[in-house]
């Protein structure tokens, strides 16, 4: 070991944390040879966190497709012709009844995911249902709902929730070739708004969308670059999923989704930087250089909201061989 290590991000002094990284310095660390960049990024890594330890998380989709958006990558987007059929939002008891499963399997965080642009105020009070119950289990929670204003955040606050996931997704400057339904600052105004409220932010991206390099070390600016680093940064790999505009987007290599997590590592030291979706398409040996970059979250259980993950068993058997704790 080379230093002592505290066990979260929350014992963790804030003020040496940097929010002033510029484009040029992000990208001159995308441009490292891999084994600059890996061995930088694993020594951040090792002083901030302890090295063989992941947080699992589980995802529930508590209300599935027929979302008013367009976001080109997303399978729930009812403007595609996917395999995802429209539901309603699920009730309560199914959703506690998932939870208890997900802890039952090792989760320490239960994630609820809505695809919705917003969720609307007759929805509220059983979303907040959901948030104590799950709560009551011994679960941190989390939910994903889409745009939040103040007094929403406020509400989800106050029935408990600890995390609430909003991704920038991309570039600032490639956001509009991605979804045009929204925009970038209302990205940023909700992030706003649940840090206010005093939740913990989950936010992070997709690679494999067309991006640039430039792109990518931009989306990371922008987070690096918050008054308060996201507590979780979610890297996900695109999964193309029929029927949406990406379908046939380009192979991204495997090793420029490790430098992207490199990167998310050297900037928010203290962050959590989860490994999403894309851990299907990926091999054991790529996902072993994510941990090794810096990686220490992943979204555990054989679904993400709509598309496979891999299987409980398979990542038990992977952390064994990594000699990974789970947390
Ligand atoms: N509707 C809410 C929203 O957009 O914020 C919450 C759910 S939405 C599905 C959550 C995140 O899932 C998106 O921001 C995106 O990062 C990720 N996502 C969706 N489809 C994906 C795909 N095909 N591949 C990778 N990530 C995806
Ligand atoms: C995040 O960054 N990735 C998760 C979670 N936050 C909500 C969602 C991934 C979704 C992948 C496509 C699907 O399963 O529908
Ligand atoms: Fe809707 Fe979220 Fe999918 Fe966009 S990413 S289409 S907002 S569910």
């Amino acid at each position: 070991m080379l230093v002592p290590m505290p066990k979260t991000h929350e014992t963790q002094p804030s003020g040496s944390l940097r929010h002033d990284w510029t484009q040029e310095e992000i990208v001159a660390l995308f441009d490292l040879p891999l084994n600059d960049l890996l061995f930088q990024a694993h020594t951040v890594h090792r002083q901030h966190f302890p090295a063989n330890e992941v947080q699992v998380s589980t995802l529930l989709s508590i209300k599935t497709g027929g979302c008013e958006e367009d976001c080109a990558y997303c399978p729930q987007s009812a403007r595609y012709h996917t395999e995802v059929k429209a539901e309603k939002l699920m009730d309560v008891e199914n959703v506690v009844a998932c939870a208890r499963k997900a802890k039952e399997a090792g989760a320490s965080r239960f994630c609820m995911g809505a695809a919705w642009r917003s969720p609307k105020e007759r929805d509220m009070p059983k979303l907040e249902a959901m948030i104590r119950e799950v709560r009551a289990l011994g679960l941190e929670t989390c939910m994903t709902l889409g745009m939040l204003d103040e007094t929403q955040a406020k509400t989800l606050k106050q029935a408990g929730l600890d995390y609430y996931n909003h991704n920038i997704d991309t570039s600032e400057e490639y956001y509009g070739e991605i979804i045009t339904t929204r925009n970038f600052e209302d990205r940023l105004n909700t992030l706003e708004h649940v840090r206010d409220a005093g939740m913990h932010v989950c936010s992070g991206g997709i690679v494999g969308m067309g991006e640039s390099v430039d792109d990518r070390a931009a989306m990371l600016r922008t987070l690096a670059n918050l008054p308060q680093h996201p507590e979780s940064v979610p890297i996900n790999l695109l999964v193309k999923v029929e029927g949406t505009p990406l379908e046939q987007q380009q192979e991204t290599d495997p090793l420029d989704f490790v430098r992207t997590i490199a990167v998310a590592r050297i900037l928010m030291p203290t962050s959590r930087v989860r490994l999403s979706a894309g851990r299907e398409e990926m091999n054991d040996s790529v996902q072993t250089l994510c941990f090794f970059a810096g990686a220490n979250s992943v979204f555990y259980g054989e679904k993400l909201l709509t598309t496979a993950n891999p299987a409980t068993e398979k990542d038990q058997a992977l952390f064994k061989r990594l000699g990974i704790q789970t947390c």
